[in-house]
């Protein structure tokens, strides 16, 4: 594959794979803005940066299971309403380098930020298929469509040198409220080439994985996407299951991500001087629901102090209604006494009272594919 065109990336940026590449900021560069800076938000990609320069010439086809199948150029689809949506987009394999330190997992090692909080504006997937005759709130489309599959111009090694895919349900593409975008902005700027310029999907509070950069074609299919990513990546497995005895049609494919929170301002293993410390970072569940509570501890989870949240309600780059933050994440903090040899440990509960799970074992699987279920953050202290 042909990595001679790929964009420049900022220096700070740790890379986890250079070809494809993947990157994250460091943890405490992630949580100094609740909008992530785009120079700083991590990279995930499975093949080359493709090159989409002929925006004239360049048009998003939407077929498959419709009435009328259409081919919209970038300027039709700037037409349509802009809705502007803050959204975290989260690598499902976010925080799998934890998950590794229990037993071996499969992926690339992210640390706590294969993540990041952005203002995402585009057209609403719900207005873009009305124009090929599915109206909203539909589950079955009149030619039986149950799924929309979104596919990309890049070409990946898992798919055969095919494009990237993924799908969502019918329903939620077709519900005004899930805010699914086709993107052509990110922080109020046009959207760049490593983020899926020109056109990318944004399916809010769902793993990254579905929300395809580069779109190419949307279509409306009966059975969900086949593709690798939905089928044989991406799913949730218990412990017991490994590599000889996995079974991947037995499990659905992961959609909304689980409740969790990340300490950012402190390293895994930190000394610090006698006194208060800082304790930040965020907390994000998914599906829309909120975070309720984030709960600090310094004794090992003894007893628990609330951490103070801080959510925008009404973030930069938003002339055209943002109404809410449901699918972006909470940024918390709270200034601790930490007695000499501490483990410091954070922990989410989201507004349906899912509680961020306590160990790695309890949710460890092989690919780390429910590895955005993170366990508690856990720190250890010196002074
Ligand atoms: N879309 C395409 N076409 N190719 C990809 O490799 N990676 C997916 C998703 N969409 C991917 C893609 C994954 S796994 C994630 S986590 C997000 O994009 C990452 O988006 P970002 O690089 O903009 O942060
Ligand atoms: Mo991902």
């Amino acid at each position: 594959s042909d990595y001679s065109q790929e964009p420049a990336r900022h220096p700070a940026l740790i890379i986890n794979s250079k070809q494809p590449f993947n990157a994250e900021p460091h943890r405490s560069a992630l949580v100094a803005s609740y909008i992530t800076p785009v120079d700083f938000f991590y990279k995930r990609n499975h093949g080359p940066i493709p090159v989409v320069d002929d925006i004239e010439r360049y048009r998003v086809t939407i077929e498959g299971l419709v009435e009328k199948p259409v081919q919209l150029s970038m300027s039709e689809i700037r037409k349509l309403p802009k809705y502007t949506v803050a959204a975290t987009l989260q690598c499902a394999g976010n925080r799998r380098t934890a998950m590794s330190k229990a037993r071996t997992v499969k992926g690339v090692g992210w640390d706590v930020a294969a993540l990041g909080n952005a203002t995402w504006g585009g057209a609403k997937l719900s207005d873009v298929l009305e124009i090929v005759g599915i109206s909203k709130l539909t589950s079955v489309s009149s030619l039986g469509g149950k799924h929309v599959e979104f596919v990309s111009v890049d070409k990946c090694k898992e798919e055969k040198g095919g494009p990237y895919k993924a799908s969502i349900p019918l329903r939620q593409a077709t519900n005004p409220d899930a805010d699914v975008l086709l993107a052509y902005e990110m922080n109020g700027e046009i959207i760049n080439r490593d983020h899926g310029y020109p056109l990318r999907v944004i399916v809010p509070g769902v793993i990254g994985a579905r929300s395809v950069k580069w779109l190419d074609s949307i279509s409306v299919i009966k059975e969900e996407c086949q593709g690798f990513f939905m089928q044989k990546d991406y799913k949730m497995f218990p412990p017991s299951v490994n590599w000889d005895n996995i079974n991947w049609s037995s499990r659905k494919a992961q959609m909304d991500f689980p409740v969790q929170c990340a300490i950012c301002s402190l390293e895994d293993e930190s000394v610090v001087d006698q006194g208060k410390v800082t304790v930040s970072g965020y907390a994000l569940s998914g599906g829309g629901r909120g975070i309720e509570r984030v709960d600090i501890s310094v004794d090992g989870g003894k007893t628990w102090v609330e951490a103070d949240r801080y959510q925008k309600s009404s973030v930069p780059y938003a002339s055209d209604g943002i109404n809410s933050d449901k699918w972006a994440w909470v940024l918390f903090k709270a200034v601790v006494d930490v007695p000499e040899n501490a483990e410091i440990i954070a922990k989410a509960v989201d507004t349906a009272a899912n509680v961020q799970p306590e160990n790695v074992e309890d949710i460890w699987n092989l690919r780390d594919a429910y590895d955005s279920s993170d366990p508690y953050g856990n720190i250890t202290i010196k002074w």
